[in-house]
């Protein structure tokens, strides 16, 4: 046992007695790195802290939300100060209206927008609006793509459901899976023909515009244009999955980086602050079939809870200085050019995707331009990585078809270290 994390080690044994696997999520279980998960005792800035009070550079940020960092001090003040006026109404308050309003004036595309308390949320409540409003059963995602643990989104999905080798979950019904089509991300001609064949029969395509469920891939030239245009000419809702990217990759999210408007976005992580926050939202014609205007039944006891849409608010309005997202880019620069540079002195092919703050370093010498290509790595090797560079005292992602995540807290010292013991680890790594 590594003495320095054995309080970590005693609670997973306990907690394990009382929740399945020991964790909440799955990801969190280190299973597809081996060894015994952290249990985190706080956080600040680019750092968090085991229960052995051992420090840790991270690069997951609780997944993506923490972009400006850990426990920043105008959020925390914001949050603790509406908690003083109570936790919870189940019914409006002024802030949700600001969350909404702000969010719908960051990304052009959406006229209205729907608060509830999670990404999967969001993504189910879009696909059941997209349905109820073209009538039509079938939908198209792309394989590797994770949309939250939503029955018919978990086809061929990624994140955890990949790691864990399950990417269509049991639990199932053949009902539910079989009006569910997952497609080979960047394969707009499999698109093209599996519309031909399912003319009319398509109420969404949803995707994540920029994946980083099965590690970060990037939409290969005019892939998503092209989506938009089919999408259009065959009156299917395209749905961008921002949960992650949005607020990460730029202000506007992906569909700004890559001039998109799709139909309807689903949001969450950046927009709750490190709080339960998600989001669903589009053109004011579609969200009206939303109850209580239209047939669409969508409800939630805790959707724009005060504490947490305020934890959002906050850390919207301190991204909105747009030099952020420079600055953002320019410290992953620097971090994935040494990672790279150290891995090819060492002899490892690897290869490294990257959009704005967010990266996927992965075991092959491959490129990797969708879920088949992901699955070429060297998971062993990964695993090896992740526990080197965790005895460093740098905390990764514990899956290789994760992103990585560089805050606005992650300093120059923080890069250097990491890079420091990437040396050392890559140099054990290329011996082997
Ligand atoms: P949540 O229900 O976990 O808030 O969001 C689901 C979701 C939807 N869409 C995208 C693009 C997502 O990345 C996610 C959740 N991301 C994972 C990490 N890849 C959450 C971590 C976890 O499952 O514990």
């Amino acid at each position: 046992m590594n003495g320095k994390t054995e309080n970590s080690v005693r609670l997973f044994e306990e907690a394990q007695k009382y929740i399945p696997g020991g964790v909440n999520s799955p990801v969190r279980a280190f299973k597809a790195v081996g060894g015994n998960p952290l249990f985190i005792k706080k956080a600040k800035g680019s750092k968090i802290y085991d229960l052995d009070n051992k420090e840790y550079i991270d690069y997951v940020g609780s997944w993506g939300p923490m972009i400006l960092g850990h426990a920043h001090p105008e959020v925390l003040a914001a949050v603790k100060n509406t908690a003083e006026n109570g936790l919870s109404f189940g019914a409006s308050t002024k802030l949700e209206v600001e969350l909404a309003k702000l969010i719908c004036q960051k990304i052009p595309s959406l006229d209205q927008v729907r608060l509830v308390t999670s990404g999967t949320e969001a993504t189910m409540s879009a696909v059941r609006l997209a349905r109820g409003y073209n009538g039509r059963d079938k939908i198209i995602k792309f394989e590797g793509c994770y949309h939250g643990h939503v029955d018919s989104l978990l086809v061929k999905a990624g994140s955890g459901a990949t790691t864990f080798g399950v990417p269509t979950s049991g639990g199932i019904p053949n009902s539910c899976a079989r009006n569910t089509i997952a497609l080979p991300f960047n394969d707009i001609s499999r698109v093209r023909r599996v519309l031909q064949d399912n003319r009319r029969e398509i109420a969404c395509i949803i995707i994540e515009p920029i994946p980083g469920n099965m590690g970060v891939v990037l939409p290969q030239k005019r892939f998503l244009e092209e989506l938009r245009e089919l999408t259009e000419r065959h009156d299917i809702v395209l749905i961008f999955d921002e949960v992650m990217s949005g607020f990460r990759v730029s202000p506007g999210g992906a569909q700004e980086l890559y001039n998109i408007k799709p139909d309807l976005t689903c949001l969450g992580k950046i927009i709750g602050g490190g709080l339960p926050v998600g989001a669903f939202g589009g053109t004011k014609e579609i969200m009206h079939y939303i109850a209580p205007l239209g047939p669409v039944y969508q409800a939630g006891t805790l959707s724009g809870n005060p504490l947490a849409v305020t934890a959002g608010l906050k850390t919207l309005e301190l991204l909105s200085d747009p030099s952020i997202y420079r600055q953002l880019e320019q410290k992953t620069e620097t971090l994935t050019d040494g990672l790279l540079s150290i891995a090819k002195i060492n002899g490892l092919k690897l290869t490294l995707n990257k959009v704005g703050s967010m990266f996927t370093l992965f075991f092959t010498g491959k490129t990797v331009t969708d879920y088949d290509s992901a699955l070429t790595c060297n998971q062993e090797a990964f695993a090896q990585y992740f526990q080197g560079m965790l005895a460093e005292g740098i905390y990764l992602p514990p899956s290789q078809f994760e992103a990585n995540f560089v805050s606005l807290a992650h300093t120059d010292e923080d890069i250097d270290r990491t890079l420091k013991a990437a040396e050392k680890v890559f140099k054990n790594l290329g011996m082997k």
